[in-house]
């Protein structure tokens, strides 16, 4: 396909792709008895079931630990199986994994077999203290596995174990349970909900997995089958949900389901947004009412900082940006955040910093052609600690430690970063004119749903754009208003629905 083309083959062309790759269906996932052990685990599974034994599922407190808990959960109830319960950690209480207080749980609930979901994968002690109260430990994970280093667990599935075949490495924890019960469903011939890969989307979605593959495929199944999900939980939310009709619409609200219960934790392993879940009574809808107060307060806090990021950064000139949060705007849970928002908007090396629990802490962001861990290297001699990766990191230090820590930071920077010029961090998939950007092509290009990473939305530069031009039907956000009426201007702008433009940048 050539570059001049239209609009749909030239954004086609941009990313490579061609239409026949993007129809797989069900039917193209692997088998699930490529990842290694699940035939252990479907065994001790099956055994615990036929003694009655109890048993209990360690979850994570995300919407991809919270999905994964509830499919697993979900279907051994449909089995008829009762002697199964589940456990989601807390943390903001205690620290990642199997930990003190889920250990005493166990023992009190004299549980004989844990089964971790998105986790385990290094609880190295944890299993091991589980192992000598007699309980055996099954880990279903997806995150990486430490070189030479896996946890004394009964048997571990993790698509990323050396021993495993299964070809696509990048499922969320939830797929990697969706494989289990579908294999479980499979060799003890019992229906599998359809209801499981609308969680598993869920959960999918929310981890950020990259959209291709296995995720694309199970992703995109739930877009086009959504009617086939008699869940009553979904049942629910869509009727506490504006219209869902084309697939966008139901990309988006997969979104917010995703978004809602990414709230909810609590104490003792429970958590709200599982409890809403499962709830079947009347009391379903004051859990839904708390989730959606949760998720709005968080949202209306993370509106809050970027519109004060926005002022702070409009009209800024230099190659890196530090702010000093003394006036308390920025709550430290958001630094990162707040730095990345500046990246994305400047595309220079960021950093935030604020007071916090008697020193200062950073977080710094940069994007291509900077290595912060290194920049802090350079620097540790005014930091107390830091760490992180080349594009994301962090360090605590004692306050009065700010000039000179700054001064080193600003030389490192002037000698290792020259700040890109603008066309080289823009990335677009092709140039257009606003003519071409019309309804009927945006439902063609709904094939390519769903967005995620590596399937981003198109981006695209339009050509010769005036406000004038977007009047009537489109709806824009960020940056709309600086478009002049009529003269015309290059931008670069994501588009996200039939109407909906987000301009991210006007260029010169
Ligand atoms: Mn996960």
């Amino acid at each position: 396909m050539v570059a001049d083309g239209s609009l749909f083959e030239r954004i086609f062309h941009a990313r490579n792709l061609k239409q026949e790759d993007l129809e797989s269906s069900l039917e193209d996932l692997p088998d699930e008895r490529l990842l290694a052990n699940i035939d252990k685990v479907a065994e001790r599974i099956r055994e615990a079931i036929y003694n009655n034994e109890s048993m209990i599922i360690f979850g994570h407190d995300d919407p991809d630990g919270i999905t994964s808990t509830y499919i697993l959960y979900e279907f051994l109830n449909s089995c008829g199986y009762q002697r199964h319960s589940y456990y989601i950690p807390n943390r903001n209480i205690e620290s990642h994994g199997i930990q003190a207080g889920f250990i005493e749980h166990v023992r009190n609930g004299g549980y004989k077999l844990v089964i971790t979901v998105d986790n385990g994968i290094s609880a190295f002690d944890g299993v091991e203290k589980l192992n000598e109260m007699g309980c055996d430990v099954i880990i279903t994970d997806h995150h990486l596995i430490q070189p030479d280093m896996l946890p004394n667990a009964y048997a571990i599935l993790n698509p990323l174990l050396p021993a495993s075949e299964y070809p696509f490495k990048a499922l969320a924890g939830v797929g990697v349970a969706l494989m289990l019960i579908r294999y479980l469903s499979r060799v003890w011939e019992h229906p599998l909900d359809p209801a499981a890969y609308f969680w598993t989307a869920i959960g999918s979605l929310a981890d950020k997995v990259p959209m291709i593959g296995i995720n694309r495929i199970l992703v995109r199944h739930v877009l086009l089958n959504l009617d086939a999900v008699s869940d009553q939980t979904v049942q629910f939310l869509l009727r506490n949900y504006s219209r869902v009709s084309s697939p966008t619409d139901v990309f988006n609200f997969l979104t917010y389901t995703s978004r809602l219960i990414a709230n909810g934790r609590e104490e003792g392993g429970q958590h709200t947004a599982l409890r809403f879940i499962l709830q079947l009574s009347d009391a379903k809808a004051r859990l839904f009412e708390s989730l959606e107060e949760q998720k709005n307060r968080w949202e209306s806090e993370l509106n809050r900082v970027f519109n004060f990021l926005e002022t702070l950064s409009e009209d800024f000139v230099g190659n890196f940006f530090v702010y000093f949060d003394d006036e308390g705007v920025i709550p430290y849970s958001l630094l990162g955040t707040a730095s990345t928002f500046i990246v994305n908007r400047l595309g220079i090396p960021t950093i935030m910093l604020k007071h916090h629990n008697g020193s200062t802490v950073c977080e710094g962001r940069c994007g291509e052609g900077f290595n912060m861990v290194e920049a802090f290297t350079h620097c540790k001699d005014h930091l107390i600690q830091f760490g992180g990766h080349a594009k994301a990191a962090g360090f605590s230090m004692q306050t009065s430690s700010y000039d000179s820590f700054l001064e080193c930071f600003a030389d490192y920077l002037s000698a290792n970063f020259k700040a890109p010029n603008e066309e080289d961090v823009i990335h677009y998939d092709t140039e257009c004119r606003i003519e071409e950007m019309s309804p009927e092509l945006w439902q063609k290009l709904e094939i390519m749903l769903p967005w995620g990473q590596k399937n981003p939305e198109p981006t695209l530069k339009i050509r010769g754009l005036k406000a004038g031009d977007l009047t009537g039907n489109w709806s824009v956000d960020n940056g709309g208003l600086l478009l002049s009426r009529d003269q015309e201007r290059d931008c670069i702008a994501t588009w996200r629905s039939a109407n909906q433009l987000r301009i991210q940048r006007i260029l010169e």
